[in-house]
């Protein structure tokens, strides 16, 4: 845990067409985080080989890849005290079924499958993936003049 954590975070192309984007930015910086990176881009398959290394020999791996295939991804970066966690706290459990309402997968998911949003499990893999999806340019260094008041 440190106050400059980072995780990354993308929503999928299901909740990118849906028009979730402003709800789930505010989501994250009503919590209290601090955006350091945004984009929205088309995902390619090495990269989500990559992405989903330990994902690749499971039997939903082809539709988990045509899926994030299927439209544009905004992946986004947030910094901010042990926001790895916090994060999977507000994207709720994978399985629709099991997360709760308030959550947003709890509030806007019924499939496992389009479940709309990526969230890092771990500071690992949160750098391994913030290193996937982004250039080290493109990591915004600046110091919000609101920190204090979170
Ligand atoms: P999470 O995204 O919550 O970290 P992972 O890493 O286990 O969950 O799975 C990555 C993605 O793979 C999920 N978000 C979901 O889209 C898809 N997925 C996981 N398990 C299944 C499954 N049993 N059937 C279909 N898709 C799945």
């Amino acid at each position: 845990m440190s106050q400059n954590e980072r995780t990354f975070i993308a929503v999928k192309p299901d909740g990118v067409q849906r028009g979730l984007v402003p709800e789930i930015l505010s989501r994250f910086w009503n919590k209290g985080y601090k955006l350091v990176a945004i984009k929205l881009t088309l995902a390619n398959e090495d990269l989500l080989r990559e992405h989903y290394a330990d994902l690749t020999s499971k039997p939903f791996f082809p539709s988990l890849l045509s899926y994030m295939l299927s439209g544009p991804v905004l992946a986004t970066v947030w910094e901010g005290k042990d926001v790895v966690k916090q994060g999977r706290v507000l994207l709720g459990a994978t399985n629709p079924l099991a997360s709760a309402p308030g959550t947003i997968r709890g509030d806007f998911a019924v499939d496992m499958g389009r479940n709309i949003i990526h969230g890092s499990d771990s500071v690992e893999s949160a750098e391994k993936e913030i290193g996937l999806w982004f250039k080290k340019e493109e990591l915004v260094d600046y110091k919000p003049t609101l920190t204090s008041w979170i």
